[in-house]
């Protein structure tokens, strides 16, 4: 029963050697053109980064080191009395590429829960911050606040070996990881009880209990505590929604951003920006907005052909259809399985008339998406369906889902930081071309 940390310093040698045998005995091997396609088409499909945790096949979607979403339900610990996985211990997986028993888990739980408790400047700036403000503006400013407290800044400044610079970043990232349910319950106290920030009643938005896990924690901050089957969910959301390989806008973010060494609480706020936007995390709002305009045109018991017209009407209204669609992935996501079986079987959630219209909307999208024939993936992502879940629970906010999704990204964008330092990448710099200058490179 290692450490985590003991766990790292164990492997980092190990994949150092790697790299280092990568680069001096292939370093000149070519893995595919660039084409001026790829330039303008937003370097889709360009094989340009490195990304240790997770890699994305198109078709079979996410492998978290090699296992797949149902491998993972089947081996990595749950919370005690829970069944789903919980952040932790995709966590330990994403970082070390190995299973967590089930004290490492608890371990880190215990850590998260002992560092979870935000400082009273960080409460003070969070419950200052207009509660108008979007709940992501207000989390990116909380966590690039907390840089302040940045033992990797504060080393960096003192001068250290760059072979030293992972255990800085780990720590800084552990802190962070541990504090993110406190900041995000804090922005959904101030915005469900507007004037009340800072009084006594807020008190229990900052409790952290250290006899229970970090999204058991985070559900009892939000004032959501009892709820089994949200508790439950949340722990399955949020570990899978932590890792999608490395080119998506969050987590390509926060690695370039800490390529220049910011530390990881700039580099994660930095992320976290990305993750606002409506192509991106904001999806999930997106969708729950869409599917309840949906209900209420076509009602609770709609035919096919209802929601067909529906699907068309958003199509010809020059509209993306939410939740559909993927840089990548050429299949249905098996993140959005996950969670249609999280609700398929638990009756008080299939019947739900909302979940309901998500799965019959799953049904009948693809086959207009493939005739309408622009988007090269009909299938739905994860966000076709978790906000809709949300919405259920009775998180009626539905500007504060990102937020949630800001919670879980953390553990894949920051994982790969720790590894980007530890085997000493450098600093991100592609080169851009102008049109003229793409124009003279086209043989004649
Ligand atoms: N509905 C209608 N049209 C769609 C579509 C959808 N769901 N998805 C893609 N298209 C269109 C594109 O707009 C594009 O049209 P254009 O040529 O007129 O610009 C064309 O199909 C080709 O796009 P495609 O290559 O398939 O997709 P991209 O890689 O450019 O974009 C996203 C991928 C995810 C941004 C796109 O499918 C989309 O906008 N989907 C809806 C929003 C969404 O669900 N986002 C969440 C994605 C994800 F899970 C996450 O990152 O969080």
């Amino acid at each position: 029963n290692k450490s985590l940390r003991d766990t790292m310093a164990e492997i980092i040698p190990q994949k150092q050697e790697k790299l280092k045998k990568l680069r001096t005995e292939h370093g000149q091997v070519v893995l595919g053109d660039v084409k001026v396609e790829n330039i303008i088409g937003g370097m889709r499909g360009l094989k340009a980064m490195l990304w240790e945790a997770s890699v994305l096949d198109p078709n079979e979607g996410i492998r978290f080191h090699g296992h797949t979403i149902p491998d993972c339900q089947k081996l990595l610990p749950a919370a005690q009395g829970g069944k789903e996985i919980i952040p932790e211990s995709m966590l330990w997986l994403l970082l070390t590429g190995e299973i967590p028993s089930e004290a490492q888990v608890r371990a880190l739980s215990k850590e998260f829960a002992d560092n979870g408790t935000l400082d009273s400047k960080t409460v003070k700036l969070i419950d200052e911050l207009d509660p108008a403000m979007h709940p992501m503006t207000q989390f990116g400013i909380a966590v690039a606040s907390l840089n302040t407290t940045s033992k990797f800044a504060a080393a960096y400044e003192k001068g250290i070996k760059k072979t030293e610079y992972w255990t800085y970043v780990l720590e800084d990232s552990l802190d962070l990881i541990a504090k993110l349910p406190s900041i995000a319950a804090r922005i959904y106290y101030n915005i469900r009880n507007p004037g009340k920030a800072g009084s006594p009643d807020s008190a229990a938005s900052l409790a952290v209990n250290p006899k229970l896990d970090l999204v058991g924690n985070y559900v009892e901050q939000m004032g959501l505590g009892g709820n089994d089957s949200l508790t439950e969910y949340l722990r399955l959301y949020i570990a899978l929604h932590g890792d999608h390989e490395g080119g998506n806008v969050s987590a390509h973010t926060a690695h370039l951003v800490g390529s220049a060494l910011s530390d990881p609480y700039l580099s994660y706020s930095a992320a976290l920006f990305g993750l606002a936007g409506p192509l991106h995390g904001l999806a999930n709002q997106e969708v729950l907005r869409w599917i309840l305009a949906m209900q209420k045109s076509v009602g609770d018991n709609a035919t096919r052909e209802q929601i067909k017209e529906y699907l068309w009407s958003t199509l010809n209204s020059g509209q993306v259809v939410p939740g559909y669609g993927h840089g990548v992935l050429r299949s249905p996501d098996p993140r959005f399985n996950a969670l249609q079986q999280f609700c398929d079987v638990r009756p008080e959630l299939s019947s739900s008339p909302v979940i309901r219209l998500v799965k019959q909307v799953s049904e009948i999208a693809p086959g207009v998406l493939k005739e309408h024939g622009k988007t090269k993936n009909p299938y739905p992502n994860v966000d076709a369906t978790s906000g809709c879940l949300l919405y259920h629970y009775g998180l009626t906010e539905f500007k504060y889902y990102t937020v949630i999704f800001g919670v879980s990204r953390a553990i894949g964008a920051l994982t790969q930081l720790v590894w980007d330092r530890a085997l000493g990448l450098p600093i991100e710099r592609p080169k851009s071309l102008s049109m003229d200058a793409i124009e003279k490179l086209i043989p004649k």
